[in-house]
């Protein structure tokens, strides 16, 4: 059995360490098509947030309270870094996390895609399932935000982290996103699956970037293989982050009818063939979807293979 996760970072990650565990019991091979809208330049350093949480979940060395960056970390280089009064001062990076940047800084300039840096630092961390991105070119999120300063696009991480998504909003904006391509082995590992599957990732900053490289949406929409989203949002709440805020600049109802609503029904245009809710949730409606109720508190590994479990028998 093939299995095609399409996934953010934190909650994605976590989902991961279920399908994992899942794929282990039958034998199933897992390949994971990760956000780069979150990735940033920072002090010379290209930083990917999402592959970094996943590459670091899967390969226990995530730090489980943030959920991003490594567990231990130290802080030397930020706290040096401040001292010289280097900008942004909002965004800190650990001396550990470092490493990783600047072997991924090194690979890239030499001229390495993204997917073969992500598969040189995958060697480290055995992550046990098969991590691309979802392009190698650039494709940032950024916010239209209106404040003091005017009408103007700030990035995604600007906004998620120095403002705390709280800043008046229009919309999000995929810089780059049209002249991406799918990275190497993306619409392939898509048409091979048996079942594609939506992490109960970020809706509209996380899974919204992937779907918008210009033939991976029509790639799952279009393919083979059933599709099944697992909700992130738990009765009328995200189980944590602030997709509450983002879901709002659409103009979504922060609800698993909401978010299943965006993802849509295969037959009309959408994506889902089955929708997975907590039970918290039991009765939402997604037209045309086949809509299940199981828990989807991540809680352990066991408690997330049982969720995958429940998300397969959608199938
Ligand atoms: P990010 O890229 O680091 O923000 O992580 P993702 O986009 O992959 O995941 C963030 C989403 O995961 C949030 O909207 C949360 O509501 C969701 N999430 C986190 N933990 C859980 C959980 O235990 N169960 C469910 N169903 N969703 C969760
Ligand atoms: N999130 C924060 O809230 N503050 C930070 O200083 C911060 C640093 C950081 C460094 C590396 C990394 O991979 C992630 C980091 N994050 C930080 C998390 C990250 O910005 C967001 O949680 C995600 O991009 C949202 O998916
Ligand atoms: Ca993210």
């Amino acid at each position: 059995m093939r299995i095609v996760v399409l996934t953010g970072g934190i909650g994605g990650a976590r989902f991961l360490l279920g399908v994992r565990a899942y794929a282990r019991e039958v034998g199933a091979e897992v390949t994971a098509v990760v956000n780069v809208g979150d990735d940033l330049l920072l002090h010379g350093l290209k930083v990917c947030p999402d592959l970094d949480s996943v590459l670091y979940t899967l390969g226990g060395g995530a730090d489980p309270e943030r959920g991003w960056g490594r567990a231990g970390e130290t802080w030397t280089v930020k706290n040096e870094l401040a001292a010289y009064g280097a900008e942004p001062s909002w965004f800190g990076l650990g001396d550990k996390d470092i490493a990783t940047h600047l072997v991924r800084t090194q690979m890239i300039d030499a001229g390495y895609p993204l997917s073969q840096v992500t598969e040189a630092l995958a060697a480290r961390w055995q992550p046990g399932v098969r991590l691309l991105p979802a392009t190698d070119d650039r494709l940032e999120t950024h916010a239209v935000v209106s404040d003091d300063q005017g009408r103007r696009a700030i990035h995604f991480q600007e906004w998620w982290v120095r403002h705390r998504a709280d800043v008046p909003t229009d919309r999000f904006v995929f810089v780059g996103a049209d002249a991406a391509k799918p990275a190497p082995g993306v619409v392939e590992a898509i048409a091979a699956a048996d079942v594609v599957l939506i992490a109960p990732s970020n809706p509209v900053v996380s899974i919204a970037p992937v779907l918008a490289v210009p033939g991976l949406r029509d790639a799952v929409s279009g393919g083979p293989a059933p599709v099944i989203g697992v909700s992130p949002i738990i009765g009328g709440a995200p189980v944590r982050g602030m997709a509450d805020r983002c879901l709002a600049v659409l103009g979504v109802e922060c609800s698993a009818a909401g978010v299943g609503g965006l993802y849509g029904a295969r037959p009309a245009g959408g994506l889902l063939d089955g929708w997975l809710v907590a039970p918290e949730d039991e009765g939402t409606v997604v037209p045309d979807v086949t809509v299940r109720a199981a828990p989807l508190r991540m809680t352990d590994d066991a408690a997330t293979a049982a969720m995958v479990r429940a998300a397969l028998e959608l199938m």
